[in-house]
């Protein structure tokens, strides 16, 4: 297992995802973690997604992050199959305004879990997947500690600007 090779695994079933799924890439970078993306369907490649996620963990993976819409499978199956902790992104398509693909990923059955995060809020599961690998390692830690510091200064400067 390669101890410099990616350690969030960001999929999504299709490449039309990547508009909503590229903020998880963002806050991924900004914390100077490593990560890989790729394409990996539910439903048209399900046998590369088997495959993805059951080598996930033994690629030296720590977290995956899955974004999907419409009948978003991706998320739960890939849970179903790795031991990793995998963060669902409902991403909204044109019908539904995303509902049905926060409805596909949040409703898991018992043991199987998927933490889902809002409706496109891919962000928040870059930002997650940076808290889960920040649990066993105290530099990204300290820099979540910043990071939280530096949202708390910049709400605090515009409550102070309406004021003025
Ligand atoms: C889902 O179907 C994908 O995650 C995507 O959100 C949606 C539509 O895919 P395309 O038809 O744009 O490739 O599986």
């Amino acid at each position: 297992m390669s101890t410099n090779g990616p350690q969030v695994g960001l999929i999504m079933g299709s490449d039309s995802d990547w508009p909503t799924m590229e903020a998880a890439a963002e806050a991924l970078a900004e914390f100077g973690i490593r990560f890989e993306v790729g394409v990996v369907s539910a439903h048209r490649t399900p046998q590369r997604m088997l495959d993805y996620a059951r080598e996930a963990a033994g690629r030296g993976l720590k977290v995956i992050i899955a974004g999907a819409g419409g009948a978003a499978h991706l998320p739960g199956m890939v849970a179903s199959a790795t031991p990793l902790p995998v963060i669902g992104v409902p991403v909204p398509l044109k019908y539904l305004d995303g509902m049905d693909s926060l409805l596909s990923i949040v409703q898991m059955p018992a043991g199987v879990p998927v933490a889902t995060v809002s409706i496109g809020g891919a962000r928040n599961a870059g930002l997650l997947a940076a808290r889960i690998l920040g649990a066993s390692d105290e530099s990204l830690r300290t820099r979540m500690e910043q990071f939280q510091a530096d949202l708390e200064k910049m709400v605090l400067a515009k409550d102070e600007a309406l004021r003025d």
